[in-house]
């Protein structure tokens, strides 16, 4: 899978592309990150101007529409496979485990990460990207939910992740929409803290019943919503 990432602010992502599994899914060839500095779009050398005043006036600034478009139509000819294109916004649909799922079987994904007060509309006019938001708060720039999105479609992949099962059995996804029973290991005791018999008992069926109940009770307590949405 690969992903591209339309930013201004490509070092934004050092660290985390070379950490822990996604550098190791990198390494094993199982995912592509190609990040594309938005700036070397911009027409007027030697400022490098990618943004400006809003018509009808306004706080802030926008992401030019002359620097935007022919920058993601560049970047999608750099590989044969059509992209899927996502531009990051408060505004757009919340993502949530049925859309990392559904990203994970995508060959290409190209992520639009805004900056400043977001694009001109004719960013959006013209390129039809779906919008994507990661909740409802207010991030300074689309960066950090493009590495929320990559994270979260990245353990998706087949390989990437040691033991195949266990991301359809996370809380949210398509196969568990119940949040996640207590676990313990050893010691058996911290501080007058126990861990519950029906663990240790070695009786399996019991330890399944246990566990259903604690996370159909927990998902009750915290987030009745998960449980009348449907599937
Ligand atoms: Cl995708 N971008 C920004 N700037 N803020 C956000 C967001 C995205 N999702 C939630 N807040």
């Amino acid at each position: 899978m690969r992903f591209d990432l339309v930013t201004l602010f490509p070092a934004i992502f050092d660290g985390y592309l070379t950490q822990s599994l996604l550098e190791k899914a990198i390494k094993k060839g199982l995912v592509e990150i190609h990040r594309h500095d938005m700036r070397d779009w911009a027409a007027d050398t030697p400022h490098r101007k990618v943004d400006d005043r809003p018509f009808g006036g306004g706080p802030g600034m926008l992401l030019q529409v002359d620097v935007t478009v022919p920058c993601v139509e560049d970047v999608e000819r750099m590989a044969q496979t059509p992209s899927r294109k996502i531009l990051l916004t408060p505004q757009g649909k919340r993502f949530d485990q049925p859309m990392a799922e559904d990203l994970a079987i995508s060959d290409r994904v190209m992520l639009l990460c805004g900056r400043y007060e977001g694009f001109d509309q004719r960013v959006i006019d013209i390129l039809e990207p779906e919008e994507v938001s990661i909740g409802d708060f207010v991030l300074n720039g689309g960066e950090v939910a493009a590495m929320t999105i990559i994270d979260g479609v990245v353990r998706l992949l087949p390989g990437v992740l040691g033991d195949e099962q266990s991301n359809w059995d996370d809380s949210f996804s398509r196969g568990n929409r119940l949040l996640e029973f207590p676990q313990y290991t050893r010691p058996r005791e911290f501080r007058g803290h126990g861990v519950p018999e029906v663990l240790l008992s070695g009786n399996h069926e019991a330890i399944a019943t246990w566990r259903s109940e604690q996370s159909l009770e927990k998902t009750e307590r915290r987030r009745a919503d998960l449980l009348d949405r449907p599937q």
